[in-house]
């Protein structure tokens, strides 16, 4: 049994991803811009595209938001797997409705991403290519009904507890995009557990699947939340920049002290022998975390990785024709107005 602030792990790969973008400025940041520049961040003013920023602020904020702009674009497929099976036409809309949501959610952070002087068509390349990371948790398979609840009550939960937070970032553009994500994330959190609630009243058999749908995705929703402080490269600065505001290990707890009770409420079991209450730090202790699947789910090695961006890229290719269009209707009505 150990807390999982204290658990040290090997040090994560590295992607290619702070190349990207327009070049750092020519002028080298001087101590005194730095210093102004966290001043601003310190008096929690908001940081807006046009402000001077140093570059590696610039190239963090990248990263995140390009990550997770990811995130919700792949984050479709999971559930997209399940419309044409949803039990019933109520459903069906409401799961649509959802996954169209997550679709949204990709736009607003790539253009808040774009904000910071990065081509949405760079971006999209690095996902395709594989150069860019997306949240590990896509990477695992939808083998039932029940996985549609419990994404939305597990990963639609976490998806909160970590993006709550960012509605306070320092980039004005980032914070404004979550607010109304975290609106959009708090409906799905709710349809997820209806889900869940219906299938553990349900049948013997319901129930055998809605613990099933718990037993596989509760690890990968408590990996989500990045690896552990000790092993989090980006934390300590993020946190300085206000980017972050809280750390991975600590939004962690959170959300397992949070969903625990709700998992004894629908009478379901969470999937680790070592659970237990601490009275005295007024937490949720839980057992050792599996580090190397976190890992191996990062380097490509995940059940679903290949078959993902496999996806990704048909999509992609099916939509040319869509660019196409887009663009030279674009190009006339430019033409048009010019004339
Ligand atoms: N998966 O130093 P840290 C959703 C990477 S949206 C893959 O701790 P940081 C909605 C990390 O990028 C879910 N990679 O990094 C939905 C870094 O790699 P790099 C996505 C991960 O940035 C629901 C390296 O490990 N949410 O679910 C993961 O300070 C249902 C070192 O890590 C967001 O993106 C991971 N789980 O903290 C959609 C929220 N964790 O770039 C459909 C915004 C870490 O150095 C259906 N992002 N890595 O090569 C964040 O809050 C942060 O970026 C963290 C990571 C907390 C994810």
């Amino acid at each position: 049994m150990y807390h999982i602030s204290g658990k040290s792990q090997p040090p994560m790969y590295t992607q290619a991803l702070d190349q990207q973008g327009r070049e750092p400025s020519a002028a080298p940041e001087s101590p005194e811009q730095a210093a102004r520049f966290q001043a601003r961040v310190d008096a929690e003013e908001k940081i807006e595209p046009k402000d001077w920023m140093p570059e590696a602020y610039r190239q963090t904020l990248i990263r995140q938001i390009s990550q997770h702009a990811h995130s919700e674009i792949v984050g479709m497929l999971p559930e997209g797997n399940w419309i044409t099976r949803a039990p019933s036409l109520r459903r069906k809309a409401v799961l649509i409705a959802k996954v169209q949501d997550e679709g949204g959610h990709g736009m607003y952070l790539y253009s808040a991403a774009e904000t910071l002087g990065v081509e949405r068509a760079t971006l999209v390349e690095q996902l395709l290519s594989g150069a860019a990371k997306y949240s590990s948790i896509f990477n695992y398979p939808t083998l039932t009904w029940a996985d549609v609840g419990a994404i939305g009550w597990l990963v639609d939960g976490a998806a909160i507890m970590n993006q709550v937070p960012i509605c306070r970032c320092s980039y004005g553009p980032y914070a404004r995009a979550m607010v109304r994500i975290c609106k959009e994330e708090s409906f799905h959190q709710r349809q997820g557990f209806e889900i869940m609630l219906t299938l553990a009243r349900g049948s013997e058999a319901q129930r055998a699947m809605a613990q099933d749908a718990l037993n596989r995705w509760w690890w990968p929703s408590i990996m989500m939340f990045g690896p552990s402080d000790v092993a989090s490269r980006h934390t300590a600065q993020s946190m300085r920049w206000k980017i972050k505001r809280f750390t991975n290990d600590e939004l962690r707890q959170k959300f397992i002290d949070v969903t625990v009770p709700q998992a004894q409420f629908l009478g379901l079991t969470i999937p680790d022998p070592q659970l237990r209450w601490d009275e005295a730090a007024g937490h949720f202790e839980i057992g050792p975390i599996d580090w190397e699947e976190f890992q191996a789910v990062l380097r490509g090695h995940g059940p679903c990785n290949r078959e993902r961006l496999e996806a990704r890229r048909a999509g992609h290719a099916a939509g040319e024709w869509v660019r196409e269009a887009a663009a030279a209707h674009a190009a006339k009505r430019a033409a048009q107005a010019a004339a």
